[in-house]
């Protein structure tokens, strides 16, 4: 299927069932390209996830070795059991999807927490690419 139609195709199927897609922040940065990427409105302003995915179609390896975000004081990788993880790494032609359930960015300390429909900024500096800052949509949690 070509890209035309495949597009097309989409546009179709969400108007079919109604209910237009959730927002999702998008970028590029050299070799990786960042998608899917939104919040969840946190419940508290102790703690929240972001998600995205980060697809690096060069030939080596990158990581993410920090995050941040102005509106939270701590930004970390945490995989599906809350464990803490040291950078994330994205291999050379594949892909790292944050998603709830599994690997996410743990905010910690809003001040104030972001409300649905607000954006929120999170900077990403990579080991090799440099830095990228997202503004993810906040969504009603488990939208
Ligand atoms: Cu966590």
């Amino acid at each position: 299927m070509n890209t035309r139609r495949a597009v097309a195709l989409a546009a179709l199927l969400s108007a079919g069932c109604g209910k237009p897609a959730p927002p999702a922040a998008s970028a590029t940065l050299g070799d990786l390209k960042i998608d899917n990427g939104f919040a969840y409105e946190p419940i508290t302003d102790a703690s929240g996830a972001a998600y995205f995915r980060i697809h690096n179609s060069g030939s080596v390896a990158d990581t993410v070795l920090e995050a941040s975000s102005p509106a939270a004081k701590g930004a970390s990788f945490h995989g599906s059991s809350m464990s803490h993880m040291e950078g994330l790494e994205i291999p050379a032609g594949g892909e790292v999807e944050l998603k709830p359930g599994a690997t996410h960015l743990m905010l910690t300390d809003f001040s104030p927490a972001p409300k649905a429909g607000d954006s929120l900024s999170v900077t990403l500096r990579f080991a090799r690419a440099g830095s990228v800052t997202l503004h993810l949509p906040v969504r009603r949690y488990g939208e």
